[in-house]
């Protein structure tokens, strides 16, 4: 790792230069798994876009093997000017099938997208190296009433009961306010025809990268998309282009009328849930039949310059670690997402402690944590919130109105409250001249009923100017029954992935210290507020490397 590149990751998937955007066709197959990515070959910035590709056994350890590209737009017509997103379909010989988009162009002025179809060269080789596009594409195009700008990246295609592979396609409708995804079905994975729109919402906008699949009502293994049982419900999520978050939402999805329906209107596709409630887009899940799981991967953009990309680091865009994800069966509307176990592979130098007070107004380092590349995982007691405390909680005045994010970036690491700000602050200097918040805040409601509320302050985290420092936040649904809030941080130089709840809510940021770096990267737990927090358990590791090498043949 060299010190001019303290930024680039150490176990994260990123390739060895240039820009990557969203992963796109995850498969395992015949014991690898692959990635595939929209990758720009000639620069870190997003253009010239090409399917890259990497392999792993352990969905960590992974292995380039883009010397030649699985798929590249051109020559002709229908992705000439790129192969956009899609994903992977094992059709019913076990034959790993790509549907992708084509960005193309009918005249000098009109580009459009076109959706196509490709196929390993050879099917038996593991690594499916070489992949060729069918001769009969196009196999989707627009119909005439569509806009044929704003249709693209194709899902994994599921088989209904009557035979017929159904796939996805994000839009947005002719109104230009509208967000859809429209089915195509085909019998033949060749000829497609437009089938319904699975669903649409006004005011989302355009959806990219849409994700439908099954979840176990009471079990956290995955099932495959065209699972269809008693006891499965369906999620859906969509990418909104107008704000380049994931948004998803639990529901119904009914093969005979082709509509998929919210459980919970009011937190509907686009409106609702998100994945994350910090810098996450474009993910995609598969289901991994090696282990029964379903595992999210998602891109993660950077928020430093442009011209740090082009001059200083000369590449773009991480993927996150890559998440199992399984419906939370407590409150049946939220999923549940933690990194793959294989992570916890690369953990070394534990440090434990058990049963402590974090007192309140305290920084405190803690003995053998230190470091850019962390996993720690905290448990703190549920503060037991008595009714003459409510009035302090309150502070005077009456924030319930305001959303999430905005109690974060008033209530700044450097508030001090009543139950909290507490938690973690990583990535940072010595001196705290730089550091990345990661902490709880309690709030209470109108209703005289509390909120937890997580938040990633990045507004300390450097000393540069030219950096996207907005301050991340949402409310953490916590449960009645619940002992405690949790909280696990996954630090890696210049990201911070924070799951709280158990997973129930995941924040990831990004930040680009200029003194908190390799070795002097420091940690602290911190209580900023007036009352002291009890700590039930704090685990941390350090995490060793993964070097990305070209796979060697
Ligand atoms: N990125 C791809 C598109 C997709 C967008 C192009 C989402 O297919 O809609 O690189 O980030």
């Amino acid at each position: 790792r060299e010190q001019s590149r303290p930024y680039r990751t150490a176990f994260h998937f990123q390739p060895s230069k240039n820009w990557m955007n969203d992963p796109n066709g995850m498969m395992y197959f015949k014991g690898w798994y692959h990635l595939f990515y929209q990758y720009n070959p000639f620069g870190a910035l997003w253009g010239n876009i090409v399917w890259g590709h990497a392999v792993s056994k352990d969905l960590i350890h992974w292995k380039y093997l883009d010397d030649e590209f699985a798929i590249v737009g051109g020559p002709d017509w229908y992705d000439i000017y790129g192969a956009w997103s899609g994903s992977t379909t094992f059709l019913d010989d076990g034959t790993p099938a790509m549907l992708y988009t084509g960005w193309s162009n009918v005249s000098s002025e009109v580009q459009i997208q076109t959706q196509n179809l490709a196929l390993p060269v050879d099917k038996n080789d593991p690594l499916l190296r070489r992949w060729y596009k069918s001769a009969a594409n196009p196999v989707i195009v627009a119909e005439p009433w569509m806009d044929a700008t704003k249709f693209r990246d194709p899902t994994e295609a599921w088989k209904g009961k009557d035979g017929y592979w159904r796939t996805l396609i994000g839009a947005r409708l002719t109104d230009n306010v509208t967000g859809t995804a429209h089915i195509y079905k085909s019998k033949d994975f060749i000829k497609w025809k437009y089938t319904h729109d699975i669903h649409s919402l006004n005011g989302t906008g355009m959806w990219e990268c849409p994700d439908i699949y099954p979840v176990w009502e009471e079990r956290k293994d995955g099932l495959g998309v065209s699972a269809s049982y008693p006891g499965i419900k369906h999620v859906m999520k969509v990418s909104l282009d107008n704000n380049k978050h994931d948004y998803y939402s639990v529901g119904v999805y009914n093969e005979e009328t082709h509509t998929f329906t919210a459980d919970q209107p009011s937190i509907d596709v686009g409106i609702g849930l998100r994945y994350d409630y910090g810098k996450y887009y474009a993910s995609k899940s598969f289901f991994d039949q090696k282990t029964g799981r379903r595992i999210l991967f998602g891109w993660v953009n950077e928020s430093d310059s442009d011209l740090d990309a082009i001059t200083s680091k000369g590449w773009s865009g991480i993927q996150a670690v890559p998440r199992k994800l399984w419906l939370d069966p407590k409150t049946g509307v939220d999923l549940i997402q933690v990194p793959v176990e294989e992570l916890d592979g690369l953990h070394r130098a534990k440090v434990t402690k058990e049963r402590f007070t974090l007192e309140a107004g305290s920084v405190t380092p803690v003995e053998g944590v230190h470091g850019p590349q962390l996993d720690v995982q905290i448990k703190f007691f549920k503060p037991e919130i008595k009714e003459d405390e409510l009035e302090f909680l309150f502070n005077g005045t009456d924030r319930a109105s305001l959303q999430a994010q905005e109690i974060c970036s008033q209530m700044g690491a450097a508030h001090r409250g009543y139950y909290g700000p507490f938690g973690v602050l990583v990535l940072s200097a010595q001196d705290l001249q730089e550091r990345t918040a990661v902490y709880y805040y309690l709030q209470v409601r109108k209703d005289r009923k509390w909120d937890a509320v997580i938040c990633s302050d990045q507004s300390r985290s450097s000393l540069q100017t030219d950096v996207d420092k907005t301050v991340y936040g949402t409310y953490v649904r916590v449960l009645e029954s619940e002992k405690y809030l949790t909280m696990r941080a996954i630090v890696d130089h210049s990201v911070v992935e924070t799951f709280a709840q158990g997973g129930r809510t995941v924040v990831t940021s990004r930040v680009y210290p200029t003194l908190a770096i390799n070795d002097a990267a420091f940690f602290y737990l911190f209580n900023n507020g007036t009352q002291d927090v009890q700590v039930h358990s704090f685990n941390a590791w350090k995490m060793e490397s993964v070097d990305i090498v070209k796979l060697k043949l």
